[in-house]
């Protein structure tokens, strides 16, 4: 490895090496040096934006010396690396994160408030970095960072969006998006307009043969677009490791505009040119769990993959290794099906610039990737058009039809009775226009598939790709279960729970091993340890309600049942139940003598979520609620015993709010639909219980808290197929109290019924597919345990200690421990030392 520095001169350079702070003093001189230089602000004019910006650039600094460390260590190992590729990742704040990583929060607290600043109200100056929608993308940043703390040497790789995830606003009860320009002050990016890759599109492939006969394609006549390299430091939790998250921006490849149209007094159309390319990396798709088939999305999956593809090949090229060690040294893993195409950019790389044979580049590529599915619903499965394809990556589209034609060839071999199995698994699918099926194209180019619980695995094995479990076997599919990580959704989001666990156990141990946890199942039926657990969940109870008064207007009783529902809207998901259980209730309220009401549990049952700007019925959801909202909450007869909630524009530091100030949270997907879920996780780590649905992670959640410990509803995946079916093909008999419950909508009670139409009709008149009228009775007496659970604070109270104590197992260390063992074969690297040796 060369370094540019020659020996004689590196003594100096050492000497004056950037130094990091430690004591509250070298804190706050760096955090004034920066107010007052790279701000230009002063103590006179220093509000909380600047305090946030000059503490900002402070832990950035610091950051950023572990940042080189690390990356230098990383460097002269050269170890196997893992490739995270993920078109989201949705961070949240980084501030708060960092200073509880590098283990300064008592240095920052003091330091600021000696500088007269709240530590609280300087961190929430800070904006949502919101580079994802939902699930995906939350999973995805949470793995960045485990891979840190567990010192992994890793990338994550996704597109700078200038436009993260819109903004939610709520106008007489309906979602209004508003951009989010996210960029005015970022300061935990780093530029790097000195690591570019020019990407093509379009143009054609010329095939000739080249002296030894050998046929040579070569792509050309394209059009270039440029992609800069962004680097966000992502510091590991009690380590110095820091690795990078690399962030690519579309640009015009000749700089600023086109001078040779300028010149030619075609001003416009040069600068026109500039704002196409970059639009590429423009704005974050609305959508998740439903695939749109724009051609700008497909422009954004290739520009992304083809960048981080150039950047690893150039990585791995400066170590000078044979191609064959390629997939020792590189794991690179797909985050569902958006990076598929970097299989077809490597072989591309592999063949048309490399020169490698077929045989040899197929076999590194498929050793090198990795494919992880979030889903097996096929309105979320991704397929590209052919002439999409073909017209904006010819290359690309004549490598997926060699690999399907080899993969097909295999499949005959293999299977030469049953012909008709290769209609089924052929990546191209025979429709008009045809598609490429990008699921089965991730599948034949990894080594490993796996889905993110248990339930959600099995799905996969013997539904969608269940003729690939014959092709390869079972091993090539496995099983991750989801994970979180505990410093942001444990130590982060509850500090007072982190530390009464700490006060236990003896320390923060916990948080880098979430299975010490266990040890606190002791503390069950300690007094204090029981008064203080209590206190805590009164507490961000407490803040919710403020929060809730403040930003909704909305008077809510801390000691209330508080029911949340907090998520994407969507479908499957089925907030309209939740919704139809809420005015259920509120009619059965309304029946209610006086001295019945009296023996009532409280109860505020809270909503929040975005719905895809295109998504009708999942915005009538939420408008329902609303209006729901509005009657309830301001009918007498009612006062607290029910009180209606939308959260506006949940997002991740919102989550940190609401997600400690549960008593009971709603996972009530259809069975069979949620891959996994995350927040369930988040929830009972916190403290509160669940109502859920056998789906997803919450059949691991249950069979780690025990059934006593978690109220589950509903019908089993198992019989989701034959219910449908009865919907069309027998007599479908609604539910009677949902009956009731339509007939309330429909009677305008909630105002104008015929935004609900739809939403109403999707149950009676076609199918109920979500099965909600099946589920109804089960979830309403469910809902009736509730509350009659509640009553007894005390069996309550050691419901959620014991449940807390046994969810060590969802961390996201253990997720990235098992991919690393199973599927990538890494192994940590040890921490940089303090002096950078
Ligand atoms: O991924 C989460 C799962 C969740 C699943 C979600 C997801 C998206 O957010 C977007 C697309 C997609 O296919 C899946 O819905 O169940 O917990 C992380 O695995």
């Amino acid at each position: 490895v060369e370094a540019s520095v020659p020996e004689s001169q590196r003594e100096a350079w050492r000497k004056f090496s950037a130094k990091e702070f430690k004591t509250t003093e070298e804190f706050e001189a760096e955090v004034v040096r920066h107010i007052e230089t790279t701000l230009a602000r002063s103590l006179f004019n220093c509000d909380e934006a600047a305090a946030y910006a000059g503490t900002a650039l402070a832990l950035r600094d610091r950051l950023i010396i572990e940042w080189n460390r690390t990356q230098q260590q990383q460097t002269f190992a050269d170890p196997k690396r893992v490739y995270y590729l993920s078109l989201e990742f949705l961070m949240g704040r980084a501030l708060d994160n960092a200073i509880l990583n590098v283990g300064m929060k008592d240095v920052a607290e003091k330091g600021l408030a000696e500088l007269g600043f709240r530590m609280e109200d300087v961190i929430s100056q800070e904006r949502d970095a919101a580079l994802g929608n939902g699930g995906l993308g939350r999973l995805a940043a949470c793995f960045l960072d485990s891979l840190a703390t567990l010192n992994y040497p890793a990338w994550g790789y996704a597109l700078r969006y200038r436009y993260g995830i819109f903004r939610q606003e709520i106008v007489d009860g309906y979602q209004v998006e508003v951009p989010d320009y996210w960029l005015d002050f970022n300061p935990w990016e780093f530029p790097r307009h000195d690591v570019t890759v020019d990407i093509q599109f379009y143009g054609s492939v010329r095939k000739y043969r080249d002296d030894s006969g050998k046929q040579i394609s070569v792509w050309e006549n394209g059009e270039i677009v440029k992609a800069v390299a962004y680097d966000a430091p992502i510091p590991g939790y009690g380590t110095r490791t820091t690795n990078n998250l690399r962030l690519w921006s579309s640009k015009a490849s000749h700089g600023e505009f086109d001078f040779t149209k300028f010149n030619a007094g075609e001003y416009e159309a040069s600068v026109a040119d500039q704002q196409r390319a970059e639009t590429i990396s423009a704005v974050l798709y609305p959508n998740d769990s439903l695939d749109r088939g724009k051609e700008l999305r497909l422009k954004q999956q290739y520009f992304w993959c083809a960048a981080s593809l150039f950047d690893i090949v150039r990585r791995f090229k400066k170590s000078k290794k044979a191609w064959k060690e390629f997939p020792n040294q590189v794991a690179i893993q797909l985050n569902d099906t958006h990076p598929t195409l970097a299989i077809p950019e490597l072989m591309r790389i592999l063949l048309d610039l490399e020169g490698l044979e077929w045989d040899e580049a197929w076999q590194i590529t498929q050793m090198t990737f990795g494919y992880t599915n979030h889903t097996v619903m096929p309105e979320a499965l991704e397929k590209w058009s052919v002439p999409l394809v073909q017209h904006l990556l010819p290359r690309h589209l004549q490598l997926i039809y060699d690999i399907n034609f080899q993969f097909l060839q295999f499949v005959e071999r293999s299977f030469p009775k049953e012909r008709e199995m290769l209609g089924r698994v052929s990546i191209i699918e025979e429709s008009e226009p045809k598609r490429v099926r990008m699921a089965y194209l991730a599948v034949i180019g990894s080594h490993k598939v796996n889905g993110v619980a248990e339930l959600h695995s099995d799905l996969v094995r013997t539904t969608i790709f269940k003729d690939f479990v014959r092709i390869y076997g079972p091993d090539k599919f496995t099983n991750v279960t989801n994970g979180i990580t505990p410093r942001r959704w444990l130590h982060q989001a509850n500090p007072r729970l982190s530390a009464l666990i700490a006060s236990k156990l003896g320390g923060h141990e916990f948080l880098r091993d979430l299975n010490l946890l266990h040890k606190i199942e002791a503390y069950v039926d300690d007094k204090e340890f029981r008064k203080e657990f209590q206190a805590i969940k009164f507490a961000n109870k407490k803040r919710l309600a403020d929060y809730t008064k403040e930003v909704q207007g909305i008077t809510v009783d801390p000691h209330s049942l508080f029911d949340i529902q907090v998520k994407r809207i969507h479908e499957y998901k089925r907030q309209q139940l939740n919704i139809f259980g809420v005015i259920h209730r509120y009619l059965e309220l309304k029946e209610m003598s006086p001295e019945d009401r009296k023996k009532v549990q409280p109860r505020v049952s809270f909503f929040g979520g975005k719905a895809a700007p295109g998504y009708w019925m999942a915005k009538m959801v939420i408008h329902l609620i609303n209006q729901v909202g509005k009657v309830v909450n301001n009918d007498k007869d009612i006062g607290d015993l029910l009180k209606v909630v939308f959260l506006e524009d949940y997002n991740v530091s919102k989550a940190e709010i609401i997600t400690p100030a549960s008593d009971i949270s709603e996972h009530i997907s259809t069975a069979g639909t949620e891959a996994s879920g995350t927040s369930n996780m988040k929830f009972v780590l916190n403290g509160g219980l669940i109502i859920g649905t056998c789906d997803g992670a919450n059949i691991e959640i249950t069979r780690e808290v025990g059934e006593d410990n978690i109220f589950l509803f509903g019908n089993l995946s198992e019989d989701v197929d034959d219910l449908r079916h009865h919907h069309f093909y027998g007599d479908f008999q609604l539910d009677p109290s949902l009956k009731r419950v339509f007939d309330t909508i429909r009677s305008g009670t909630f105002g104008d019924s015929g935004p609900f139409t739809g939403l109403v009709d999707s149950i009676v008149d076609h199918g109920d597919y979500y099965l909600v009228s099946d589920d109804f009775k089960s979830y309403i007496d469910t809902q009736k345990l509730i509350d009659e659970a509640y009553k007894d604070q005390d069996a309550w109270l050691t419901k959620t200690i014991t449940a807390v104590s046994r969810m060590g197992f969802f961390s996201s260390d253990r997720c990235i421990d098992e991919y690393a063992e199973m599927i990538w074969n890494v192994e940590p690297l040890p921490p940089p030392k303090e002096n950078g040796a």
